[in-house]
C-alpha cells in the first residue's frame, strides 16, 4: 500500500467512451484490468464521471446547423461539439461493468450543468467554477496524485494540468490510458502536461 498522502484518480471509465458507446475511445475498455489492480496499491480511490444532462450545450445535436467535432465559441472559450454522451442515468454513463467501484471512496460527477462543459475532475471549463475535488483531497492530506482513465487528451489532461495548478504532484499512467486524437490533440495534449510539470509515465 502507498503511503496516505497518494490517491488514485480514474477518471470517466464510463460505457459511452469505450468501443460500442456514443463516444467511444478506441480499445477504451482495454485498460479496466491494469485500473483495478492499480486500485489495491492506494488507501483514497477517486472516480470521476462525466454526467450530463440531455439537453447539453456540448451535443452537437443541441446547436443548430452543427456536426460533431465542429468547434463551436462558448462564452468560456472554444469547444467541440460532441456526439451524445454519457446522459444521466444512461446506461452509457454507467461505468465499465468491469471496473471495480466498490473500493472508490469518492465519486465526483461533472458536466452536470447544461450551459459549460467540465473536462476537468476539479473545475468546469470556465477554468473558475469548482467541482470540490481539491477540498476533499487536501482535507485529508493528500498532495500526490496518479491519473488513469479516458480520454488521455480530454479529460486526463484538463484533471491532470489542473491539479498540477493546484499544488499536487502528478503522474499520469499512459498505458492505463487512452485516447481519442482529434487533429492532433494527444501530441499537444502530451506537450501541455509536460508543460505543466505532470510526470507522463508509460
Ligand atoms: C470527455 C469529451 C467529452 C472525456 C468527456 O472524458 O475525455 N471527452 N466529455
Ligand atoms: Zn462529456
Amino acid at each position: 500500500m502507498r503511503p496516505a498522502n497518494q490517491a488514485l484518480i480514474v477518471i470517466d471509465v464510463q460505457n459511452d467512451f469505450c468501443p460500442g458507446g456514443g463516444l467511444a475511445v478506441e480499445d477504451g475498455a482495454a485498460i479496466v484490468p491494469g485500473i483495478n489492480a492499480l486500485m489495491d496499491e492506494f488507501a483514497t480511490v477517486v472516480l470521476t464521471q462525466d454526467w450530463h444532462p440531455a439537453s447539453h450545450s456540448s451535443f452537437a445535436e443541441n446547436q443548430p446547423g452543427k456536426a460533431p467535432y465542429e468547434m463551436i465559441d462558448m462564452p468560456y472559450g472554444p469547444q467541440v461539439m460532441w456526439p451524445v454522451h454519457c446522459v444521466q442515468g444512461s446506461h452509457g454513463a454507467r461505468f465499465h461493468d468491469d471496473l471495480r467501484t466498490d473500493p472508490a471512496n469518492m465519486i465526483i460527477r461533472k458536466g452536470m450543468r447544461r450551459e459549460i462543459d467540465s473536462y476537468s475532475g476539479f473545475f468546469e471549463n470556465d477554468h473558475e467554477t469548482a467541482t470540490g475535488l481539491d477540498g476533499y483531497l487536501k482535507s485529508r492530506g493528500i498532495d500526490t496524485l496518479t491519473m488513469v482513465g479516458l480520454a488521455t487528451d480530454f479529460c486526463v489532461n484538463f484533471t491532470a494540468v489542473d491539479a498540477a495548478g493546484l499544488g499536487y504532484k502528478v503522474r499520469v499512467v499512459e498505458h492505463l490510458c487512452r485516447a481519442i486524437d482529434l487533429d492532433g490533440s494527444l501530441a499537444a495534449a502530451r506537450a501541455g502536461m509536460q508543460a505543466a510539470g505532470v510526470k507522463l509515465e508509460s
